[in-house]
Parts: structure tokens; C-alpha cells; sequence
């Protein structure tokens, strides 16, 4: 069965077939940006449209809380402004095929659990530090995305109760914090500005402005493992995303949670797939739908 699987982030969207964890013929494009749902519409039209008559099926990886084929924003920044995008029925426009839908960090998740023993780790979690904080849970071998999708959005828990206020409206939650965006919230203003992948050359210089700015992220993530293993008896944690993956961000992630007493620590793991986890997720978890 070749799957059309999509992977709609924040800041691109990429596609690709795939078929028994094998991509092909990769696009990637750039996520339209406070142009509404009409610019998503027609981004993800002409995109389907490139690969007509080359799949059986089409599994999507989202941001966003994915539920009964409704993308709901819970930080509609992070997607442009778009609170709301009737997913499923956009790409039905444009093919009769099975459609399938979960969560972009809830897919990667079931993509990285593949290289898992379930009898040596039943409870595992993915966090992706990318454009937002996002994240799936896997429990006693399951992935959790009942009963409304919501389940693994603690990019949303907090990280500081005086922290900057997160774009789904609560003060201090981890994205807020430990994002790409909240990141370049911070690195723009510098008076030398510059964006997140600077930040991190200037972090692996040894620059102080930058060292401080990464640490704080790798930080509030390092203390969303802790709080994940001790709430969850979680066995191990895969990170994901571009600033989850970035040279020297893990390392530092581990180094913090190093240093917290050992109830707290858990193996630690970059993904293995690493930036096509979430094409490789959904396409396995969808075709298990079917
Ligand atoms: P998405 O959120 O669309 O899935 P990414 O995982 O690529 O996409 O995450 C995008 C975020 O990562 C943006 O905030 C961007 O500035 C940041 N970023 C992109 N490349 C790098 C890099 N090489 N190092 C650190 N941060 C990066
Ligand atoms: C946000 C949230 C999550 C998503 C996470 C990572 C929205 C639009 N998205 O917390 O659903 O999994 O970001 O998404 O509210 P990404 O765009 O960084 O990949
Ligand atoms: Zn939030």
C-alpha cells in the first residue's frame, strides 16, 4: 500500500510517499502564514495534486488537536492565526482515497516506538521542540490520542508561572518558554538580532547571550522529562523537531537532567527518524486504521 503522507508544522509542511517506512520523492514547502485557511487550502491542493495517481491512501501529521478530521489550533499563532481548518474534508476536495489524520508529535511518536521492545519499554513519550513544544504518550505499548486527540500536549503544562504569556493564552507554558518561536521572541530583540539556527551557531560558539538563551529552553524541557517520568513511570523519551535535534541542544537536555535526583532520570534519545518521523508515523499508524 503506498501511503501520501503530509506533515503540516508550523513553519513547513513536507510530504513524501511512503511505503513500509520508506520515503520518496520528498517535497517541502513552506507552512502560508497569516493568509487564513484558504492559502492552506490551496497549499495543500496543488500539493496533492503533484502525486495523483501514485498512492492508495493519504495519512496527515499535524500540529494542532486533531479530532473527527478537525485541526483545532490550541496556539493559533503557531499556525498564522488559524484557529480552525476542517482538514479531512479540504483534502477530500481533491481525492477519493482513505484519509487518515493524527497529531504531527502523537505521529512521530508511533514512527520512533517502532524501534522500541514493548516488554522493556512500556511507557514511552516523543517531545518536539520545533516551531511549538509538542508530544505523544505511549502507554503499556499504546499510543493515547482518545477520547479528542488531546493527549500528549505538554508543550501546554508549565514550565514558569512568570513566564512570557504562551499564544494559547496561559502565562509560562513550556512552549512559551522552550520553543523555536520563544526562542526568536527573544533572540529578535537582541541588538545584534537573529533567528534560532543563529542562536544555536552562536550557542556552539560559546557566545554568553546565546548559552543562556538555549540552556533555558533545554531546561523547561529537561523538567517536562522529569515531571513526564515521575507522573508516568516512563522508561525512555525521544526528541524531535529542529531545535530538539540542533547540534548540542540533547547533550544539554541531558545534562540538566542529570544533575536532578535519579527518580527523575529516563533514557534519553534523539529520533532515529529524525525529521521524517512524523511522514513515517502517520503513514504506519493510518494504514493500521484502515
Ligand atoms: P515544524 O515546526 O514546521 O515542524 P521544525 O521542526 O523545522 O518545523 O521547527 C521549526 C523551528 O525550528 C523554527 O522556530 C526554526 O526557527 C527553528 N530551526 C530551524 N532550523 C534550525 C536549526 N538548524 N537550529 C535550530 N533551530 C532551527
Ligand atoms: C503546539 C500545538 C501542537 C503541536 C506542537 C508542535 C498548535 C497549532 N499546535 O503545541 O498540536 O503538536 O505545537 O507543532 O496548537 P510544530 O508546529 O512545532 O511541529
Ligand atoms: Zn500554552
Amino acid at each position: 500500500m503506498r501511503c501520501l503522507a503530509f506533515d503540516i508544522g508550523g513553519t513547513k509542511i513536507a510530504t513524501a510517499l511512503v511505503e513500509q517506512n520508506q520515503i520518496s520523492a520528498r517535497k517541502q514547502i513552506a507552512t502560508p502564514q497569516a493568509e487564513g485557511a484558504e492559502a492552506m487550502h490551496h497549499a495543500l491542493g496543488e500539493l496533492i495534486q503533484a502525486y495523483q495517481g501514485q498512492f492508495d491512501y493519504v495519512a496527515v501529521a499535524s500540529t494542532g488537536i486533531i479530532n473527527n478530521g478537525v485541526l483545532t489550533a490550541l496556539n493559533p499563532k503557531n499556525l498564522g492565526g488559524l484557529a480552525e481548518f476542517p482538514l479531512k474534508q479540504s483534502l477530500a476536495r481533491h481525492t477519493d482515497k482513505p484519509i487518515g489524520l493524527l497529531n504531527d508529535a502523537q505521529a512521530a511518536t508511533c514512527a520512533e516506538y517502532q524501534h522500541e521492545d514493548p516488554q522493556a519499554v512500556p511507557n514511552f513519550a516523543f517531545i518536539t521542540v520545533s516551531t511549538g513544544v509538542g508530544g505523544g504518550i505511549i502507554l503499556n505499548g499504546k499510543l493515547l490520542t482518545e477520547p479528542h486527540g488531546v493527549a500528549g500536549h505538554f508543550g501546554h503544562s508549565l514550565a514558569d508561572p512568570n513566564g512570557a504569556i504562551c499564544g494559547c493564552g496561559r502565562q509560562g507554558c513550556v512552549e512559551a518558554v522552550a520553543s523555536g518561536r520563544a526562542i526568536e521572541a527573544v533572540s529578535s530583540q537582541w541588538e545584534n538580532p537573529c533567528d534560532p539556527k543563529t542562536v544555536f551557531e552562536r550557542f556552539r560558539q560559546g557566545d554568553p547571550q546565546a548559552v543562556g538563551l538555549v540552556e533555558k529552553s533545554a531546561k523547561a524541557i529537561a523538567n517536562l522529562i522529569a515531571d513526564l517520568r515521575i507522573s508516568l513511570d516512563l522508561q525512555k523519551v525521544v526528541i524531535g523537531g529542529s531545535v530538539g535535534l540542533a547540534g548540542g541542544y540533547l547533550p544539554l537536555v541531558q545534562q540538566f537532567l542529570n544533575a536532578m535526583p535519579t527518580f527523575y532520570h529516563c533514557e534519553l534519545a534523539p529520533a532515529q527518524f529524525g525529521q521524517d518521523a512524523g511522514l513515517i508515523g502517520t503513514a504506519y499508524w493510518t494504514k493500521q486504521q484502515l
